[in-house]
């Protein structure tokens, strides 16, 4: 299988609240060189650079007001004199209005935030958009014909909606990749996501389609981030009835609950009979994962990659969360070579 790195990751590495101080963020550098690492140390094939997309790749997932927002961000935030971490303070909520776009940078960062999660500082948009290309170039090597190819992205994506950056993320990887597959002549594809978090950005892009089916398994919203979606009843909208499946699983979950669940969202993504599956990985389901809370072993993570392949779709493994950076590398390579050696 090949890997889509690109070192530009490190141009991003925020800073988040946690227990009401400004610490680094979990969401950091060395995610991705560990998984990279392993990548390497394991064989599992070369590892290649991104091809050049641009602006225009990555709305349709998104709208054009926000991309061009994510792209100026930091020059409209910085253009007194701040050097520290764009964050949002104020969000529109019931009653208020939120068809309005401010004209000041302190309103847009919290129109178009869901969170305060996702910092932008001086270099992050470089970060974001070559992120975005990773999972693009990986849509078009398996839309080429490969089986499968795993774009290492850093930052994630999947808490990013078509209109909102949140949760470490801007740009939604998977989804630009599965807008790209279609805009390419995919008929169907299917979103699987298996980090921990609820994809909320991912369903929101894809909500009312049909030719999109997203599925995501995670901890249960009344206890788990994002909070605020991720319930089984969230079905999708208009002629997206039916194709969007949460299944959200109790803080605690193992291997054995875990597996029950994924085989459900297997058959749905099977009976979607896609052109191309993206798999949103976040290994933050491992049971020393420090922000997660199920209870998955490494082994675990080459099963989960069986049971994908086992939908015998073309697949393009997309990097999300995963924040025990000790053991990420092993658990997300556990996946890709499960994955392959069902052959
Ligand atoms: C991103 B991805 C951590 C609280 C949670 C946001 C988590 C975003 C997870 N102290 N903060 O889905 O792995
Ligand atoms: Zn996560």
């Amino acid at each position: 299988m090949l890997t889509v790195f690109s070192s530009s990751h490190h141009l991003h590495h925020g800073k988040e609240l946690k227990d009401g101080a400004l610490t680094p963020s979990f969401e950091e550098p060395g995610r991705a060189d560990t998984i990279l690492r392993r990548v390497r140390a394991v064989g599992l094939g070369n590892v290649i650079a991104c091809r050049p997309f641009g602006l225009a790749h990555y709305i349709g997932a998104h709208s054009e007001r926000y991309v061009r927002f994510l792209s100026t961000a930091w020059q409209q935030w910085s253009a007194g004199g701040r050097t520290s971490d764009a964050l949002p303070l104020v969000w529109p909520v019931r009653n208020m209005r939120d068809d309005i776009e401010p004209s000041v940078i302190e309103g847009k960062l919290g129109y178009f935030s869901m969170d305060a999660g996702a910092p932008i500082t001086a270099h992050t948009w470089n970060a974001v958009a070559e992120s975005a290309n990773l999972a693009l170039t990986g849509a078009e090597l398996v839309l080429e014909g490969a089986r499968s190819a795993f774009a290492l992205c850093r930052p994630p994506g999947h808490h990013a909606g078509r209109e909102y950056m949140g949760g470490y993320c801007y740009l939604n990887n998977a989804a630009i990749a599965a807008s790209h597959a279609i805009a390419k002549g995919a008929r169907r594809v299917a979103v699987l996501d298996v980090d921990f978090h609820h994809g909320n950005g991912t369903q929101d892009i894809f909500y009312e389609r049909p030719d999109v089916l997203t599925v995501s398994i995670h901890g249960d919203p009344s206890v788990s981030y994002p909070y605020f979606s991720g319930n089984a009843d969230e079905r999708g909208s208009h002629a997206g009835t039916g194709f969007n499946l949460n299944l959200p699983l109790a803080k605690g979950t193992d291997w054995a609950a875990y597996t029950q669940a994924l085989k459900l969202a297997c058959q749905a993504v099977a009976a979607h009979a896609p052109d191309l599956l993206v798999v949103s990985l976040g290994v933050d389901t491992f049971e020393n994962d420090p922000i997660s809370h199920f209870q998955l072993k490494s082994d675990d993570f080459s099963r989960l990659g069986d049971q994908i392949a086992s939908i015998r779709c073309p697949t393009l493994f997309a990097m999300e969360g995963g924040y025990m950076v000790d053991e990420i590398g092993i658990n997300a390579v556990n996946v890709l070579q499960g994955f392959e050696a069902r052959g």
